[in-house]
Formats: structure tokens, sequence, C-alpha cells
């Protein structure tokens, strides 16, 4: 069993098991990426996208990177949600300028060139560079492990790339549920042991982001994204004890049967999230996190100060790590970054 010794010196862990902090701990989604520099250079020397997510050097590097500039209280593993079809088989590649491709999963026949047995196991670089970088970060900085959500991954596998309009895997789901169920199977299984690989190797809390969780009937949003990812989280919970954060963006009202029913220890908060009724309807069943329009950040001022403080002011005295509700994009100007740091440290 490994264990995340009950939050010890890490104020996000503390978060994580339900103790509020004078100042909520901070990090950012997509902290590492291409609005640094320095994450440019190391960029330049890669040139495919998946072979430098599993160059455990450059990754640890990269993953580094924001922590030195920023000081934030968490690293996330820099790799992609999109390794575990890699993995499992599937041809993906990243265009620039145009995001992931992927062969499209459409039929049963493609489905059987799949396979979630050894997916975890391919992906030992990956554990490689979790151990660089908890051993690069200070004990009292916490180490972020991720997966996507079984339901997001398997959007990106069935339209065969990265798309505003997810309709073609909700549409297999209605035509062949069956089939879907069974690549759903699949990514429940791989993600759970790639997850367990990670917490082994030295990741302190995982986070499962399910970026299209949005527009889902209710029935569906609970088959295919809550109960998948519980079930992850069942399995990561008879190895390890480390805590764990679900990101269902946009699932509105059913953030409330997530906090409820969910069993997760923190939830992550799209932008649009009410935060008043987040504090009074979801604070008291799990740790929250995020919120902040990563638009913000690019804008920064007066708007952005704002809207830090009134985060800051809402979730005073319950268990709360500030984030963004989505991941920062790359026009993201790092002295904004600083002055978010700055404004909730209360410096
Ligand atoms: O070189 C580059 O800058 C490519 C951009 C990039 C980066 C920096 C991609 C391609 N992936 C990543 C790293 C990454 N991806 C991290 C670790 C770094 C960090 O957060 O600091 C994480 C946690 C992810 C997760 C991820 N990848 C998600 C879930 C979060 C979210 O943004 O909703 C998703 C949906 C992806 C897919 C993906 N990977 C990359 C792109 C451009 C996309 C989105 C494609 C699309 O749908 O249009």
């Amino acid at each position: 069993m490994v264990s995340s010794v009950s939050g010890g010196s890490q104020p996000l862990l503390q978060v994580l098991h339900g103790h509020p902090q004078s100042r909520p701990p901070i990090w950012f989604m997509r902290q590492a990426g291409r609005y640094l520099k320095e994450y440019r250079d190391v960029r330049a020397r890669h040139p495919g996208f998946i072979e430098f997510c599993l160059t455990p050097e450059d990754a640890a590097e990269v993953t580094l990177q924001p922590i030195r500039r920023f000081g934030m209280d968490a690293a996330i593993l820099f790799a992609d949600i999109l390794l575990i079809p890699h993995a499992m088989g599937q041809n993906v590649r990243f265009v620039k300028g145009e995001g992931p491709k992927l062969e499209p999963v459409v039929s049963a026949d493609l489905m059987k060139t799949l396979s979630a047995d050894k997916a975890a196991e391919r992906l030992s670089p990956v554990y490689e560079t979790v151990r660089l970088v908890r051993a690069g970060l200070d004990d009292d900085k916490t180490l972020i492990g991720f997966a996507g959500s079984p339901w997001t991954v398997a959007t990106y596998m069935i339209n065969g790339q990265g798309t505003k309009d997810p309709s073609a895997a909700r549409q297999l789901f209605y035509r062949e549920p069956q089939m879907v169920r069974d690549l759903m199977a699949m990514l429940v299984s791989a993600t759970a042991d790639y997850l367990i690989a990670q917490a082994e190797a030295g990741a302190d809390a995982l986070k499962l982001f399910d970026s299209w969780a949005a527009g889902l009937p209710e029935n569906v949003f609970r088959e295919l994204c809550l109960e998948a990812n519980m079930e992850i989280a069942r399995r990561v919970r008879e190895k390890t004890d480390v805590p764990i954060l679900y990101f269902p963006k946009g699932a509105g009202a059913l953030y409330e049967a997530v906090a409820i029913e969910g069993s997760f220890e923190g939830l992550a908060m799209d932008t649009q999230m009410p935060m008043e009724w987040a504090k009074k309807t979801l604070s008291p069943h799990v740790a929250l996190q995020g919120g902040l329009d990563p638009l913000l950040v690019v804008e920064g001022g007066k708007a952005m100060r704002e809207a830090v403080e009134y985060l800051v002011k809402t979730f005073d005295g319950v268990p709360y790590i500030l984030n963004l509700g989505h991941g920062f994009v790359p026009e993201t100007p790092p002295e904004h970054v600083a002055e978010v740091v700055k404004i909730v440290r209360g410096d």
C-alpha cells in the first residue's frame, strides 16, 4: 500500500484531506506549456510530442520549470491524456497547429486491434519521469499524477481528433452501446493500472480529467462519467491511499451528484461554476479546486485581481485549492501568472 502520510507538510494534501489552509494552495492547469520560453526551448528538441512525453529527463525538466519560476504548491506531471490510446495500440500523432490526430475507432474490428493489458507497462518512461520530478521537488510541494477519464479519452479515440464537437462519440454510444461499453471497460482497466503505477513511483495525488463531460443526459453522465471514474478510484484505492481529484468539466448541476456520491477527495470546478452555490452545496462533501477563467490571466489587470480575490474570500475557511477552470492558453503572459501567485499568497 502506497501511503500519502495524511498530508504531512504539503498544504495541497492537507486540503485534500479536508483541512482548510489560511491561504489556499495554488497550481494551474497547463502550467507547463507554450506560454513559457523555457518550455518552448525544450519542446524544440523533439520532433514528436509523444516522444517528448516519453523522454523522462525532458518531461521532468518541463514539469519542474513552472515551480522554479513561480513557486506553486504543486507540480503536475508532464504527459498527455492521449498516451493511453497510444499505449493501447492506436495510431496517435500531434500535428503542429492542428492538435491530435488519431485513427478513429469506429468498428468492432478496429477495437480488436487495441489492448488494455500491456498499456500501463508500455508507459514505463512516465513512471521514471515521476521519480525524477519527486526527487527534484521540495518536501512541501505536491506532485500530481494524472490520466484522462475514460469517456473523454474515448471521445478522442472515436472522433479521431481534437474537436469542439464530441457528437460522433455520443452518437456511437446510442447506435452501438455495447461497443462503446467494451471500449470504456478497456480504458477503465488501463487507466487504473497507469494511475497505480504513477502512485507507486511517487505521485502524491492523482487527477482524472473529464474534459468532455458536458452535454450528456443525466443517465449517460452517471454511467460513462461518474461510475467509470468511481470504478477507477476503487481500483486505485485497493493499492494506494493517494487522494484523487476529479474534473467533470461542464457537468453543471450534476456536480452535486459527483460531490455527494463520488467518493473523490477533490472536485475541480470549471469556469461556469456558481461559487457561492459550490461553497454551500459541494464543499461539505469534498475539497474544491479551481474555477478561475484562464482568459482573465491572459488579460490581467483589475478584472483578474478581483476574480482571484473573490475566490480566496469565497472559499475562506473551507478546503480549497486555487486553480483555473481550464488550462492556460499559449498567449498567457508569465508576469500575470506571477501576480496571481502573489495575490493568493497575500504578499
Ligand atoms: O507542445 C505543446 O505545447 C502541445 C500542447 C500540449 C501540452 C502542453 C498538449 C497537446 N498536451 C500538453 C500537456 C498536458 N496535457 C498536461 C501536462 C502539463 C500541464 O498541465 O502543465 C496535461 C495535464 C494535459 C491534459 C490534457 N491533454 C487534457 C485534459 C485537460 C484539458 O485541457 O481539458 C486534454 C483534453 C488533452 C488533449 C490535448 N493534448 C494537447 C492538446 C492541444 C489537446 C487538446 C486537443 C483538443 O481537444 O483540441
